[in-house]
């Protein structure tokens, strides 16, 4: 009984959705599914992927978005009435930060899909081909250059106007359950040509993590990693 929340062993799409979770001291299931078992389990999802939540053993629902507004009807301090707007407003922008960055990994996971490699102009551009990773190299470079500072400076001046530290001010909101973890990513350098030192030059996105670390719910959560 209660809710059953399922996704990959990443963070990924559904680290928003965990993050607002605990945040809103909900109790929940997190299954982790080894990619192994994935193959038996994408058939009965609504659409062929993860991450999905089932309420009550019932049946599966997907998309992140509409589990996390879901948690704001369970935990409304996570999406106040009268700041309905700044916290959906905010979520758009997280996603189109995370928009901005999709083809940064699209492009080494499956760059036929970004044109690559299928036309005769770009067939040099094919797996594993030098050309693609220096493609892949390229585009990592030019988000740092160009898109990072453009939302972290959209990201400061939320947080600044709001007085901070969270986007929508000093509780965080869902709002923050989506940046967090979209921040985090600039500074575990995992990802090839994006540093762990990616976000040194936003001191203020780095103290916005470290209070967004420092609330005690997310470090319950973290504690239940180890
Ligand atoms: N819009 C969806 C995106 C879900 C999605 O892209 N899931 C990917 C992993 S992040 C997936 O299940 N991929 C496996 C597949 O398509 O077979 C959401 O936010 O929940």
């Amino acid at each position: 009984m209660g809710i059953v929340l399922k996704y990959f062993p990443i963070m990924g799409a559904a680290e928003r959705v965990r993050l607002a979770l605990w945040l809103g001291e909900i109790e929940f299931e997190d299954v982790r599914v080894p990619p192994v078992n994935w193959a038996e389990l994408k058939g009965q999802t609504p659409f062929g992927q993860l991450p999905v939540m089932s309420i009550d053993e019932g049946p599966y629902i997907a998309q992140s978005n509409a589990m996390l507004q879901y948690i704001g009807t369970l935990a409304p301090q996570l999406c106040p009435a009268d700041q309905f707007l700044k916290v959906q407003e905010a979520i758009g922008l997280v996603d189109d930060f995370e928009r901005a960055f999709r083809p940064c990994i699209g492009i080494a996971l499956e760059p036929e899909k970004l044109g690559y490699g299928i036309a005769p102009a770009t067939s040099l551009l094919v797996k594993d081909s030098p050309e693609l990773s220096e493609t892949i190299k390229a585009l990592r470079e030019a988000f740092l250059l160009n898109e990072l500072p453009k939302y972290c400076g959209f990201f400061s001046g939320m947080i600044e106007n709001s007085e901070g530290p969270f986007l929508c001010g000093a509780e965080p909101t869902l709002a923050d359950c989506c940046l967090a973890p979209a921040l985090e990513r600039y500074t575990l350098g995992y990802i090839d040509h994006v540093p762990k030192e990616a976000l040194d030059a936003y001191p203020a996105m780095k103290l916005y993590l470290e209070a967004f670390k420092a609330l005690p719910q997310v470090g319950a959560y973290e504690q239940s990693k180890s």
